[in-house]
């Protein structure tokens, strides 16, 4: 979807009626289209305009432009602020297109600005993430990303990783001399490296769950008090609750925001041998959950009820014993003692959820999404395949893994330009962005 030169315009405010709709062009042709619709010298950056929407029908208009470089997209632009009234926005787009513009396709605005090397990739994402963000945390990771955070934590890795090839490649050239030495060397900064990157994949996988909503799966056998703790976090009743064993049968989500981080709660069916074929179904479901989960609630009435659960050890598991307003119980290692119905406990345990990620400094917090997890993960394959025999058997192939995974960390901001990727990222902004 390489966008083209000519002039584009859209809304970018949302449609509807409102107080203020701004439209906006870019491109060579801007001041010039705007020039011949009203007439106007336009030899200021702010003026007011009367701007002809069609015949005995004028709309005084506030026209703000930008000259290229220094605008949005790096070409010439002019924003178009109206009375917010769908039927002048229409018309002033209307104007615009018989004039010599085109329509603007989602995104195209930011395309541009990234075409122009106004923004790097991992920026133009980041300017979806602060449109889509919605709790404080995620806002500000989108803000640290579109200021250069994201492309300054890769160029650190990749800076280390450098290192290590640089003395790879001198090695490769000492053909006849003794390089055990160097060799030793060289197994010794790959470990180093290895290390790093385990710590910075994790970082990021954390960010990328700050980046979208962070999600909780609550499981445990029937009746362990599941629906009653979300309900409890949420302050609200989402689930249904009942002393009868298999009461949830369906995945449920809801959400709610604990100290500036969205959280996104799944109810899920207890976990038990059943031959009740929706239960069975449910329970499925329940353990397909825990594998998409960021963090996993493990609740139980007892802590020998734990073995019975399917636990993923990588995760972040939290272990909860609840209803211990029956009876006294000792939190499980790491865990906590709770009851979901007098809410005893459950300070701690919301303190818990939102500290994971807010010990993170706020001003370090980035927008991660898929796309960058994905090439972290095949970044650190390659990596993962520079084994000390290797360093000691084929330093070319060492070379080429370091090289590959050097790559692959610099398409988090600067793709090998692909129509495809670039279709990908782009069409998920809106119209006039
Ligand atoms: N005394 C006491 N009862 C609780 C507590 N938490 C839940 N219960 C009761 O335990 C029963 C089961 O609660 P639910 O929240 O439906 O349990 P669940 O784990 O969602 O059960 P399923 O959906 O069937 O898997 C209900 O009668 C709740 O009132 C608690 O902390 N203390
Ligand atoms: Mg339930």
């Amino acid at each position: 979807m390489l966008s083209g030169k000519e002039t584009i315009v859209a809304c970018s405010t949302p449609p509807g009626r409102g107080a203020i709709a701004t439209v906006r062009l870019s491109g060579d042709k801007a001041i010039s289209i705007i020039k011949k619709i009203t007439n106007h010298s336009l030899k200021n950056q702010v003026s007011i305009i009367k701007f002809p929407l069609e015949k005995g029908l004028i709309e005084k208009c506030v026209l703000t432009i930008f000259k290229a470089p220094s605008s949005y997209t790096g070409e010439d632009v002019v924003e178009i602020s109206t009375h917010g009234n769908p039927y002048i926005v229409e018309k002033v787009i209307e104007k615009c297109l018989s004039s010599g513009a085109k329509i603007a396709k989602p995104g195209e605005f930011t395309l541009r600005a990234f075409l122009n090397n106004k923004l790097s990739l991992d920026q133009s994402e980041a300017v979806i993430d602060i449109i889509n963000a919605n709790s404080k945390a995620s806002l500000k990771a989108a803000q640290n990303s579109l200021e250069g955070g994201l492309k300054a934590k890769i160029s650190t890795v990749q800076e280390k990783l450098r290192e290590t090839r640089v003395l790879v490649e001198t090695l490769i050239d000492f053909v006849d001399e003794d390089t055990n030495l160097y060799i030793e060397e060289v197994i010794n900064k790959i470990n180093e490296f290895k290390g790093f990157f385990v710590s910075f994949k994790h970082d990021m996988k954390t960010y990328s769950s700050i980046s979208s909503d962070v999600k909780v799966v609550v499981v445990g056998p029937p009746n362990s008090g599941k629906s009653t703790l979300i309900n409890a976090i949420i302050g609200k009743k989402v689930s249904i609750v009942n002393e009868k064993q298999g009461t949830t049968r369906d995945v449920v989500t809801s959400s709610c925001i604990i100290d500036g981080v969205r959280f996104v709660f799944s109810d899920t069916a207890g976990i038990r041998k059943t031959s009740d074929k929706i239960e069975e179904e449910g329970i499925k479901l329940s353990k397909k959950a825990i594998k998409s989960a960021d963090i996993v609630i493990y609740l139980a009435d007892k802590e020998s009820d734990f073995n019975r659960l399917p636990i993923i050890k990588r995760k972040k598991n939290i272990f909860v014993l609840n209803k211990i307003d029956l009876c006294d119980k000792k939190a499980p290692a790491g865990g906590f003692a709770i009851s979901a119905k007098t809410k005893k406990n459950l300070k701690l345990l919301k303190k818990t959820l939102s500290q994971s990620f807010l010990k993170l400094n706020q001003e370090e917090l980035l927008s991660v999404n898929i796309r960058h997890l994905d090439l972290i993960k095949q970044a650190h394959k390659n990596l993962a395949l520079i084994s000390p025999s290797l360093v000691g058997s084929n330093l070319e192939l060492v070379a080429e893994n370091l090289r590959s995974c050097d790559e692959l960390l610099g398409e988090i901001y600067d793709p090998i330009s692909s129509d495809d990727l670039l279709g990908k990222i782009f069409n998920k902004f809106c119209i006039g962005k």
